[in-house]
């Protein structure tokens, strides 16, 4: 039996309609219209393109977007100084620096001088800190695992005792994913490129989220039956029958694996829209925060 496909682009649809309605509550409330800078630094294509689509969202929902976009020479002092300014700018209640940021930038440093309470990717280490803590709640959970969490939620994922595996240990997804599920109560393995027999693992998964950066790595063959796949992946590959010369594909070969998994996203309208929604609506918590403590 074919697998169920879980629709990011509508329950993504959902989150942003939410967050919309909340801009409304509390401007209506006499609070503040959020506001959201977006800092990119360099000329990656891709982060452009990101970049973009969140200035967009925001203008959809009534939240204001200060883009900043500094050159590929920008140095490590001008960076932070313009996060500075953010951090000091009222209007602004979330700053994300686009990464990852030109060669020679030191990227721990640059997130290290982001205020905590605008910190609206989550990776400030104090708020990863607090997500790997018992107990201890991060005021932002980094976008990408955060949409992939409610995926599973929004379609019916069962967290506690599950078995989840983790494909991929990045510090901007892999971890932080992982860090998410063993809060939610499933037992988690996290695999790297030095794991040993990677089928293996990833069989035993009722919950399985792939983000590692290699085109349609995961075959069907290693997915257990009935299992729930979340696809992090995004890769560009040619296709000579597209008009562009390419296509987008995530991690997992989906023709194969929807053949065996319960649940599946795809690439593209999974994983990706929900990063932005999730942006979205931590702008509009660091916001409402403001207003509560003001
Ligand atoms: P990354 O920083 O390159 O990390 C990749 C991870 O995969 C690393 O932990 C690496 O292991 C592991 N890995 C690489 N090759 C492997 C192999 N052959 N076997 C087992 N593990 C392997 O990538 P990332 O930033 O986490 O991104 C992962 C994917 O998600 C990319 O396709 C990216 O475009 C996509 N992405 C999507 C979104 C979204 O919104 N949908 C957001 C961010 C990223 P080691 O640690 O051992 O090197
Ligand atoms: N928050 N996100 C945050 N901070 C960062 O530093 N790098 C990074 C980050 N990553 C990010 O924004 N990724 C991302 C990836 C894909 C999409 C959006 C954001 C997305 O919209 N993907 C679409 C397809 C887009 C396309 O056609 O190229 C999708 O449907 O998957």
């Amino acid at each position: 039996m074919s697998a169920r496909i879980i629709d990011g682009k509508a329950i993504a649809a959902d989150i942003r309609q939410e967050a919309a309605e909340a801009v409304r509550t509390l401007v209506a409330a006499g609070g503040p219209r959020p506001g959201l800078a977006t800092v990119l630094v360099g000329e990656d294509p891709a982060s452009r393109v990101y970049v973009g689509s969140k200035q967009r969202a925001c203008e959809e929902l009534g939240i204001e977007s200060f883009g900043h976009h500094l050159p590929t020479t920008a140095s490590q002092a001008e960076v932070e100084d313009l996060v500075c300014s953010l951090n000091a700018d009222q209007r602004v209640h979330g700053i994300l620096v686009q990464l990852p940021l030109p060669a020679g930038l030191d990227e721990e440093r640059v997130l290290n001088s982001i205020s905590l309470e605008k910190d609206v990717d989550g990776f400030h280490p104090l708020n990863i800190g607090r997500l790997a803590q018992k107990g201890r709640d991060p005021l932002f959970i980094p976008c990408t695992p955060h949409g992939a969490l409610v995926l599973l939620e929004r379609s019916g994922a069962t967290l506690r005792g599950a078995n989840a595996v983790v494909l991929g240990r990045s510090n901007i997804v892999g971890m932080p994913m992982a860090l998410l599920l063993v809060r939610n109560d499933a037992t988690v393995t996290i695999c790297h490129s030095r794991t040993s027999d990677l089928p293996a693992v990833i069989r035993q998964a009722d919950i399985l989220v792939a983000a590692v950066g290699r085109p349609e790595m995961v075959r069907g063959d290693w997915v257990k039956p009935g299992a729930y796949v979340i696809d992090v992946g995004i890769n560009r590959v040619e296709d000579a029958t597209r008009p562009k010369g390419c296509r987008l594909v995530g991690d997992v070969a989906f023709e194969e694996v929807k053949e065996v998994a319960g649940a599946i996203t795809p690439v593209p309208g999974g994983v990706g829209p929900m990063t932005i929604a999730m942006l979205m609506h931590g702008t509009v918590e660091a916001a409402k925060r403001t207003a509560i403590s003001n």
